[in-house]
C-alpha cells in the first residue's frame, strides 16, 4: 500500500475508506468488514452523523484483536458551526468521544464556510457567519493548539483554494499537511495538485467515484457517470479491473490519497484491491485527456452573497 509521510514521520495510507451517507445501521459493518480486508485509513466527519457508530466498530476490532490502534489512520473534521475559536476544541472533542479515540491522526477543516453554532445546515443567509467576522486564520489557531495539546496528531484543510492555503501559509504556525479536495478524472485540478506538491501538502481525492448516492439536494440530475464513462470502462476491460478500480488507482498513480465510500463488502474489497495494480502510462495519458466537466459538489449550497459567499468566492476561480 502506498504511503505518504507526514509530520514525524507518521505515515497516511494512500487508500482510505470514506464515510459520507454510510447510515449508522451500515457503518459499522462495514468499518469492521474493511479492517479486516487490510483498510488502515478511515475518512470520517462530524457532519456525516456516523461518528458513534464508527467508534463502536473501531472498539470492537481494538477488544478482537483485529487491529490495534496505532495501526489505524482516523480522520475528522470540524463542522462549519463551530468555526468560532472557542468551539473549535469542544468539537473536536465531540468527535474523539464519539469516535472513542484519545487522539485524531488527522483533523480538517472541512469548508472554509462558517455557520452560526448550532445550524447544521443553511436554509438562508442569516444562518452564516461571514469570514470576515470568523477569519479562517483565527479557526485555524485554534486548530494548531489541538494538535499541540495532541488532540489530533495532524491537521489540515478541505475544500481550500490555491489563495485561501496560500492566505493560511502566510498566518499559520503550523502549515496544514493535508488538503481533502473533489479529484477525479472530470475534475483534474493540475493547478492544485502542482502547487500541493511544491508546498509539501498532501492531497486527498475525494468523491473519486463519482460519488452517485448523493441527496439530490447536492446533486444534479444531468450530471456526467464517472462509472460508465467509454474511456475509463475501455481501460477497465483492457485491464480486467472495474471501472471503480481504474478511477481509484488513477487517484494514487497521480500522487494523491483517495478515499472511495463503500458499504458492501464485495465493492470494499474490489477498491481495496486496485490500490495495488498499476495501470500503463498509456492509460494514464488517456485518463488525463478526458474533457473536464467540473465539480459535482459545486458549493451551490454555502451561496449566500449577503455574507460574502458565491461560488466566485468559494473556489476562488
Ligand atoms: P464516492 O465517489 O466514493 O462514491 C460512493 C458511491 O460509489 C456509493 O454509492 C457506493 O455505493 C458506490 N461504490 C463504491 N464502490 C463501488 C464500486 N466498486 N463499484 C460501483 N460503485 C461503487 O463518493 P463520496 O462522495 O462518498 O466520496 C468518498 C468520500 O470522500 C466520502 O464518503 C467522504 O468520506 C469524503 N468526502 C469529503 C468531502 C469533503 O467536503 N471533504 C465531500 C465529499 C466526500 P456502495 O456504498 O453501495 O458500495
Ligand atoms: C456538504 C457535503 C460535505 C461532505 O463531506
Amino acid at each position: 500500500m502506498d504511503k505518504f509521510i507526514l509530520r514525524n514521520d507518521d505515515e497516511m495510507p494512500a487508500l482510505g475508506l470514506g464515510t459520507w451517507k454510510s447510515t449508522p445501521k451500515e457503518v459499522y459493518d462495514a468499518i469492521r468488514d474493511a479492517i479486516k480486508i487490510g483498510y488502515r485509513h478511515f475518512d470520517c466527519a462530524a457532519f456525516y452523523g456516523n461518528e458513534p457508530e464508527i467508534g463502536k466498530a473501531l472498539i470492537d476490532a481494538f477488544d478482537s484483536g483485529d487491529v490495534i490502534r496505532e495501526d489505524l489512520w482516523v480522520t475528522s473534521k470540524l463542522w462549519n458551526n463551530a468555526h468560532l475559536k472557542k468551539d473549535v476544541r469542544p468539537a473536536l472533542e465531540k468527535t474523539l468521544n464519539d469516535l472513542k479515540l484519545d487522539y485524531l491522526d488527522l483533523y480538517l477543516i472541512h469548508w472554509p464556510v462558517a455557520l452560526k453554532p448550532g445550524v447544521q445546515f443553511p436554509s438562508s443567509a442569516n444562518d452564516f457567519l461571514s469570514l470576515d467576522d470568523v477569519p479562517t486564520s483565527a479557526t485555524w489557531k485554534a486548530m494548531e493548539a489541538c494538535t499541540k495539546e495532541g488532540l489530533s496528531k495532524h491537521i489540515g484543510v478541505s475544500n481550500f483554494s490555491i489563495k485561501k492555503i496560500t492566505e493560511l501559509l502566510g498566518n499559520c504556525e503550523i502549515k496544514p499537511e493535508v488538503n481533502q479536495i473533489e479529484l477525479h478524472p472530470f475534475h483534474q485540478q493540475p493547478a492544485m495538485l502542482k502547487f500541493c506538491n511544491k508546498e509539501n501538502i498532501v492531497i486527498t481525492a475525494y468523491s473519486p467515484l463519482g460519488s452517485t448516492d448523493r441527496p439530490s439536494q447536492f446533486k444534479d440530475p444531468s450530471e456526467p457517470s464517472l462509472l460508465e464513462n467509454p474511456t475509463i470502462v475501455e481501460i477497465a476491460n483492457t485491464n480486467d479491473l472495474s471501472t471503480a478500480q481504474v478511477l481509484i488507482r488513477w487517484a494514487i498513480q497521480r500522487g494523491t490519497a483517495v478515499i472511495p465510500k463503500s458499504v458492501n463488502p464485495t465493492r470494499l474489497k474490489q477498491n481495496f484491491d486496485s490500490a495495488t495494480i498499476p495501470l500503463s502510462d498509456e492509460d494514464m495519458e488517456k485518463i488525463a485527456r478526458l474533457e473536464a466537466k467540473g465539480r459535482l459538489l459545486t458549493g451551490k449550497f454555502w451561496d449566500a452573497p449577503e455574507l460574502g459567499y458565491t461560488a466566485a468566492t468559494l473556489w476562488d476561480e
